[in-house]
């Protein structure tokens, strides 16, 4: 409701910037805040300026802002994953640092502390992990299963920007007000009017209900095109194991984020229009939003976790030059975990006053979890065994993965225990836990995946070395982060907690900044491989686009591909369709004819989307409410211009089409083939030389 204090500008004033605070008051606290804010404002100022600077708007503009390339889409949320992933990061370290400074109140607020847990754990779930998983899948899948684009590409670029400006208000509240003190979960009453009057709760309202509109469009979006986009011949049973759980996600977003999205808006109903359905009074009831909110979060965890699946069983596959073991089981067990995940969010509520029976029943439906996934590493492991293994990157995040993910997996069935769960909730260890699952689960799939695809996007390699050093050191420094926290954990350190005054927790506290600081450093080395390999890139370039002997559609084609992906449509006989035309020695076929090719042309409007929902956004947190008003009509009205505009295609010659491919095909006939040993050497330009020996 407008109090009577709001003018021109809604609650906005002075007072919102956090310099005001560091004026009253400098204290660790407040300068911790205002350097964030720093950052942000010296990045934007950075990026402006060096745009301008190698006067890149053009481009900008022009190849990418108004992309609807899915492969481009994909490369722009991978970026915008990466540096909201170096936000999360870097929290988690503040974190860890203020619990490090021992037993006493450390140099942080509980405000402040709140703010962080809530803002790192808001990020890394939703901006971080899901765009990342996104990002790859954008890219790779229309290529995996032999298509041109997306089904809806223009919707894919609203997905892109609803995202995109969804996290730039998680920036934004870096610089103008505070965030949410209520965690990633928010509960209210927590998060309500009465208790927190504040701009926090709203600023995570809006980036939710936002982001989570263009992460339910891209859902439906993945599900379609799966369903729809497949290349002749490509039957369900021949579908690549990433594509499968890409599927099984994208339906899971379908039914898992309108509940999110739901929770949100009545708590906004409660906050902005004095509804009372989450208040302790009038009828409310905050269980039902932890209803609400678990029926999605439950299942979101396995639809990031799903994708990394999908990741790890092509690189098994790939570097054990094997055919993928048990792909049956993999695709009744990726269904399973599906629709099992849906069954078991009540694990989330154990000592919430439910009754034993219930506990029961929903601890059993939990580790019934495991069966499944127990079958995924039993069938990983038996494509391993005897295959003719190489330990390059993606293989070697596969492989921490296999170790550590077991793990946090046997974490969670002890946590589906409700006599146990009573004891460590809220403790560490269950910090531990989902940490352990989320990052060697979901964040060293995505590292696999770009260092995997990486080549195909980019038409050269990602450097070895540095790759390697990358894995060890997200390696230990998971290892030391969070193994620590399992042990403070059962000794009953709580969760979310800015101060403690039990001395024996302090050394584990050590050792868990030391971790986060190795993390921090692993974070730094994706970066400086990033480096090293752009500035090596002559040595390592892949035009043929094979650098990895690889199974899938995806390699058949030049790296970087063609803006239409494929110059003729394959025509799929196999499930590992690339690795049977190479064992039969027909994987490059000249083809008889070219067609003129239709693609979706540029457009502006999930540019545009982007800024007007960004800019609505911002108003409904600050009460403006004319210009929340003047956005709602500038978005309908930009929606129905666009509706006009029927000039959506343009067309690629089939003249075009042929001098490329034939230019391609002629330098795939004059390439020597490389030898698997060779794989890391310049020598690979992408032109692979099949590993017969290996069993197949
Ligand atoms: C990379 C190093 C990381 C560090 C040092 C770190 C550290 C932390 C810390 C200190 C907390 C607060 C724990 C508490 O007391 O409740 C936390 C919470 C959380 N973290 Fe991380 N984290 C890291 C990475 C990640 C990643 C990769 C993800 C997800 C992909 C993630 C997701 C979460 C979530 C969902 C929470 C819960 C937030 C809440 O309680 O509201 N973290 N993390
Ligand atoms: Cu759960």
């Amino acid at each position: 409701m407008t109090s009577p204090e709001t003018g021109f500008f809604g609650r906005l004033s002075w007072d919102a910037l956090p310099i005001a605070g560091l004026l009253q008051d400098p204290n660790a606290n407040e300068i911790v805040a205002n350097a964030a804010a720093g950052v942000v404002i010296v990045g934007v100022i950075a990026v402006v300026g060096l745009l301008s600077w190698f006067r890149l708007w053009t481009p900008l503009w022009r190849d990418w802002l108004t992309s609807v390339d899915h492969k481009k889409i994909g490369i722009m949320y991978v970026v915008f994953a990466i540096v909201m992933l170096a936000r999360g990061v870097l929290e988690g370290v503040v974190m860890r640092a203020q619990q490090a400074a021992g037993p006493g109140d450390g140099f942080l607020e509980a405000e402040h502390f709140a703010e962080l847990f809530s803002t790192h754990g808001t990020i890394m779930i939703f901006f971080v992990a899901v765009p990342f998983v996104f990002g790859i899948a954008n890219y790779v899948i229309p290529l995996m299963i032999g298509a041109r684009d997306v089904a809806f590409p223009r919707l894919n670029q609203i997905s892109l920007g609803l995202t995109v400006s969804s996290g730039m208000m998680l920036m934004v509240s870096l610089v103008v007000g505070r965030f949410s003190t209520g965690g990633w979960t928010a509960y209210p009453p927590y998060t309500g009017a009465a208790f927190n009057p504040g701009v926090g709760p709203d600023y995570w309202i809006w980036a939710i209900v936002v982001s989570g509109i263009g992460t339910t469009l891209t859902g439906i979006n993945f599900a379609v095109t799966i369903y729809k986009m497949r290349a002749p011949g490509m039957t369900f049973m021949r579908l690549p194991m990433y594509c499968w759980t890409i599927i099984c996600s994208s339906i899971l977003i379908v039914f898992a984020m309108p509940p999110l999205g739901v929770a949100a808006l009545m708590l906004a109903a409660d906050r902005y229009l004095d509804f009372h359905f989450f208040t302790n009074d009038l009828g409310g009831n905050m269980m039902n939003y932890a209803n609400l909110f678990w029926l999605f979060g439950h299942p979101e965890v396995y639809l990031l976790v799903l994708p990394a699946y999908g990741i790890y069983s092509e690189v098994f596959a790939t570097f054990s030059a094997k055919r993928l073991y048990g792909y049956n089981s993999l695709v009744i067990a990726t269904m399973s975990i599906a629709v099992l995940s849906f069954t078991v969010w009540l694990h989330h509520f154990f000592t919430m006053g439910q009754s034993a029976l219930i506990n029961a029943v929903f601890g059993i439906a939990t580790m019934l979890i495991a069966i499944p996934t127990g079958v995924k590493v039993y069938d990983w492991m038996a494509t391993l065994w005897r295959g003719r293994i190489r330990f390059s990157v993606p293989m070697l995040y596969g492989l921490a993965f296999l170790m550590l993910f077991v793990i946090g997996g046997l974490s969670g069935v002890i946590l589906a225990n409700p006599t146990v769960d009573y004891q460590v909730h809220n403790t560490l260890f269950l910090v531990a836990h989902f940490h352990n699952v989320l990052l060697p689960g979901v964040l060293f799939g995505l590292l696999a995946a770009y260092n995997y695809w990486f080549p195909k996007a980019f038409g050269f390699r990602l450097n070895e070395f540095w790759g390697r050093i990358t894995v060890a050191l997200w390696t230990i420094g998971f290892l030391l982060t969070f193994m620590p926290l399992y042990f403070v954990g059962l000794m009953g350190m709580p969760r979310r907690s800015f101060s403690y005054d039990d001395p024996s927790f302090h050394p584990f506290m050590i050792v868990a900044i030391v971790g986060a600081l190795v993390i921090t450093c692993a974070l730094f080395s994706v970066l400086i491989q990033l480096w090293v390999s752009i500035r090596d890139r002559e040595k390592t370039r892949v035009p043929v686009g094979d650098p990895w002997d690889g199974r899938t559609l995806e390699w058949s084609i030049p790296s970087p591909p063609p803006p239409y992906n494929f110059a003729i449509i394959p025509q799929v006989t196999d499930r590992d369709d690339f690795a049977a035309a190479k064992e039969r020695g027909a994987a490059y076929p000249t083809p008889d004819a070219y067609e003129d090719i239709e693609l979706p042309r540029n457009t502006g409007i999930g540019f545009i989307l982007c800024v007007f929902s960004g800019i609505w956004m911002f108003a409904l947190v600050w009460w403006i409410w004319w210009l929340a008003v003047l956005m709602t009509v500038l978005i309908i009205l930009a929606v129905i211009i666009w509706t006009f505009d029927d000039s959506t295609e343009f067309t690629i010659p089939a003249e075009e089409v042929r001098r490329d491919h034939e230019a391609w095909l002629s330098l795939v006939y004059n390439e020597k083939a490389v030898d698997r040993d060779y794989e890391t050497s310049p020598e690979n330009r992408g032109l692979a030389r099949p590993d017969l020996e290996a069993v197949t």
